[in-house]
């Protein structure tokens, strides 16, 4: 029995947690963040009757856990990530902790928006499962001209005028990875390789609209939205509370929404439902799920998420880090599995995706002979702000033998991805043009 399916029998689940059963070797731990997922607690706004629990080694923060994975639930084609609700096909995701990356593979022939269903999940803890009819979002603070919070429902919010966004949403330490086996660098997070990111169609409202209707004070300067899933303890112990980042107020009131609706549909649990904060072209912790409250303050605001976390720190970076990380870097990806095996002698059609934070991407050049030369892709989207371009080009490998693919994307500010990215502890932002071994038989 797999842990997602004892998660669902709620017997089973009764008895182990009168005492009467080991539900399979399942730790208790694990069996809390099951839980929650399966949204088996009280129907409380955070789901776990605990108010917080320990997370292992792998499941920290995206700045503190050691690289390396965990896929729970033995050698099925569905895996398991502790507290994700999503059945998680081993052919479109790796399960890394408590997340679980897209494989860029999965993404072809997807279209501009990826489904819901292969979208990456990065949890801090567990999906929490809400109940959308008892969701309620609390506006408060010394920012706002009143002195009582302003409270909304989710029809409250539904009334407010709508707004639809496409947007990726992309982990910092996406491409992490590629620190250590591109540049021989050690830095510590969740190991991804390159699919912590996704881009959907966001429907909802602006918070710029929410915080104008809560009555938002002319000294506010920053908003800081928090998650209603666990609080998260990080590897030693510490309880860093629930997860929550403040958003200056001049993003707040230029593209972020509270988001509903995810590719035309409510969001599923495991991204946010029923409303998240989506913060277009930011990093990804900037874009809160399950938001339950928003502070507004007339001075800045701070929590580890953009104190001890999300900067960069290391050799060549101020002292005491760079300032909070905002806007996303530039990336390109194939939609190949890392060593695809290809048919020597036949004509291939390689696809992929390129994508910035600072603006769109205005071209693509691509070398299939290990950077020795470049041809410019074929671009099959207009180039938009705050999403990716899919893109694709021809080539015939002649002979078998190894091959190493490259693709370098332009923005339009003029940025170029580099051969090489300045390494930071963390491991965050990672930009270099990645060296993508493919193998011709
Ligand atoms: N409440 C809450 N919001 C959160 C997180 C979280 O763990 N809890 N993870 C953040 C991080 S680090 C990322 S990269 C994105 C991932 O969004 P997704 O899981 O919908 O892909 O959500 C962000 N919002
Ligand atoms: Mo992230």
């Amino acid at each position: 029995m797999s842990l997602s399916e004892l998660a669902y029998d709620r017997r089973r689940l009764r008895q182990w947690l009168a005492g009467d059963a080991r539900a399979d070797g399942v730790a208790r731990r694990d069996m809390l963040r099951l839980l929650a997922a399966a949204g088996l607690t009280a129907a409380a706004p955070v789901a776990l009757g605990s108010p917080a629990f320990a997370a292992d080694g792998t499941a920290a923060a995206d700045g503190t856990a050691a690289a390396g994975g965990r896929a729970a639930g033995g050698a099925s084609a569905v895996a398991v990530a502790p507290g994700i609700v999503k059945p998680l096909p081993e052919e479109w995701f790796t399960v890394r902790g408590t997340n679980a990356e897209t494989k860029f593979a999965a993404l072809a022939g997807t279209g501009l928006h990826t489904p819901a269903d292969r979208f990456f999940v990065r949890n801090h803890t567990a999906t929490p499962v809400l109940d959308a009819r008892a969701w309620t979002l609390t506006v408060r603070g010394d920012g706002l001209r009143g002195a009582r919070p302003v409270t909304f429902t989710l029809d409250d919010l539904k009334r407010l005028p709508v707004t639809t966004r496409t947007a990726f949403v992309e982990c910092a330490g996406n491409g992490r990875s590629l620190f250590t086996t591109q540049q021989g660098q050690s830095v510590t997070g969740t190991a991804w390789t390159l699919g912590a990111v996704g881009t959907a169609e966001w429907r909802g409202v602006r918070l710029a609209e929410v915080l104008r209707r809560a009555g938002l004070s002319h000294r506010a300067v920053d908003v800081m939205p928090t998650g209603l899933d666990a609080e998260y303890v990080t590897a030693d112990g510490t309880n860093l509370g629930h997860v929550r980042r403040p958003l200056p107020l001049s993003k707040a009131l230029d593209d972020v929404l509270l988001a509903y609706e995810m590719n035309g549909e409510p969001l599923p649990p495991d991204h946010g439902h029923p409303v998240r904060v989506l913060v277009p072209s930011w990093i990804g912790i900037a874009s809160v799920k399950w938001v339950g409250d928003i502070e507004v303050s007339t001075r800045p605001l701070y929590s580890p998420w953009n104190t001890d976390f999300y900067r960069l720190f290391g050799d060549g970076q101020p002292a005491g880090g760079s300032a909070p990380l905002t806007r996303q870097t530039l990336k390109s990806a194939f939609e190949l599995p890392w060593d695809a095996t290809v048919a020597a002698g036949a004509e291939h059609r390689l696809t992929g995706r390129s994508w910035s934070g600072a603006g769109a991407v205005a071209r693509v050049d691509v070398s299939t002979d290990g950077g020795a030369h470049w041809h410019r892709a074929r671009l099959h989207d207009a180039p938009r702000r705050a999403s990716w371009v899919r893109w694709s080009t021809g080539w015939r490998p002649s002979a078998p033998g190894p091959y190493t693919l490259l693709a370098r994307a332009t923005d339009t500010t003029g940025r170029t991805q580099p051969d090489r990215t300045a390494p930071n502890t963390q491991g965050y932002l990672f930009d270099a043009v990645v060296r993508h071994p493919v193998r011709a038989v």
